[in-house]
């Protein structure tokens, strides 16, 4: 197992020189900002990023995200085209020493909040999702908190986007995506690279827009769709973990040796469509961090973990979710997590 943090590149104000103090932290997980998404990354992009790393000490073998376009989810005829860039493009990482690359199959947005600020009572914020909250916004309107959204799109790009998904059902959605990895796995084979699919967040649907990556049930279809140890997943507790019905130890134990990278953060439910961010330690959400851990190690869990998105503490302005101070405390708590279960199955 191999704790990461995630850098935003040169512009990000948490530096490579901050994140290597971090206790615990062996590498960054980033990617390349320079192309727009769909289109195949500059080698020498690639190089600069991964040696940046490298020069402080750190490792980049992750790589979140390698954007899939939207004309693959929607299964139009140029997919065809961007499927080949996605394919050159995980040849070009691992060519830099890249083992895993995260990525997500959400129509149009991404993550998705209501809240970026949410005021606590000890003075820190957090971002904050409300279900009637959301669905009262109109995403046309740039209503919408959305850090995680591609935000080139123009309102009237977005609203012929919205309008291409008008019929694109789960079923539609689900044949698009098995295109995809038909295509893309056996690449990830020959090149050592193991895929590692974000599950949808929240994972329910939205404006309509199908999400397919949500629960146990659809993790196992999705894994069986091709049976390779390069299709796996990003295990995001805090993603998967706002549905109470979610039942995240089981599906660790059934996605065994196809978990790849893992996302530790809490969220505290406040109601069946709405949850706060919490900091990471299992008192202060409704997710149990130790339990993850537990059955993270028990399943011989080696791949890739990072602190998720963090409070704003200590006054912090910065990117909402991924500031260094609240990461910072994630990622001591899951080390002092993972050291204390390690060495304590060793003595049982
Ligand atoms: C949010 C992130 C997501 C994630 C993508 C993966 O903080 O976890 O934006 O990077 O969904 O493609």
């Amino acid at each position: 197992m191999k704790i990461t943090f995630r850098w935003y590149g040169k512009g990000d104000s948490v530096t490579l020189d901050k994140i290597r103090q971090i206790p615990f932290v062996r590498g960054v997980v980033s990617a390349v900002y320079d192309t727009p998404p769909g289109s195949v990354w500059k080698e020498e992009s690639i190089k600069e990023l991964v040696e940046s790393a490298h020069e402080k000490g750190l490792e980049c073998e992750v790589i979140e995200s390698v954007p899939v376009h939207e004309d693959i989810k929607l299964g139009l005829p140029s997919a065809k085209q961007y499927i080949e860039n996605y394919k050159e493009n995980i040849r070009r990482l691992a060519k830099y020493g890249v083992k895993c690359i995260c990525y997500n199959f959400m129509p149009v947005f991404d993550w998705l909040r209501s809240d970026l600020e949410k005021e606590k009572k000890d003075g820190s914020n957090a971002l904050s999702y409300s279900h009637d909250k959301v669905l009262a916004m109109d995403p046309l309107k740039s209503e919408l908190s959305l850090p995680g959204w591609d935000s080139s799109y123009s309102r009237e790009g977005l609203r012929a986007l919205l309008t291409q998904y008008k019929d694109v059902g789960p079923e539609d959605l689900w044949k698009n995506l098995t295109v995809f990895l038909k295509e893309i796995i056996p690449v990830a084979e020959e090149c050592g690279v193991k895929m590692a699919i974000h599950p949808d967040d929240p994972p329910w649907s939205i404006f309509g827009l199908p999400r397919i990556i949500t629960d146990y049930d659809n993790i196992k279809r999705f894994l069986s769709v091709v049976d390779s140890p390069s299709n796996g997943i990003t295990l995001c507790t805090g993603s998967l973990g706002v549905a109470s019905e979610n039942d995240l130890i089981k599906i660790i134990k059934m996605a065994k040796g196809r978990v790849h990278f893992v996302h530790i953060r809490n969220v505290k439910r406040s109601g069946e469509r709405d949850f706060e961010e919490t900091a990471h330690p299992s008192e202060y959400g409704s997710i149990d961090i130790f339990e993850i851990v537990k059955a993270l190690y028990e399943t011989g869990f080696d791949g890739y973990v990072r602190p998720d998105h963090g409070r704003m503490i200590w006054g912090e302005k910065g990117r909402y979710g991924y500031g260094l101070y609240d990461r910072a405390l994630g990622a001591v708590y899951i080390g002092g997590l993972f050291e204390a279960v390690e060495k304590y199955s060793k003595k049982q």
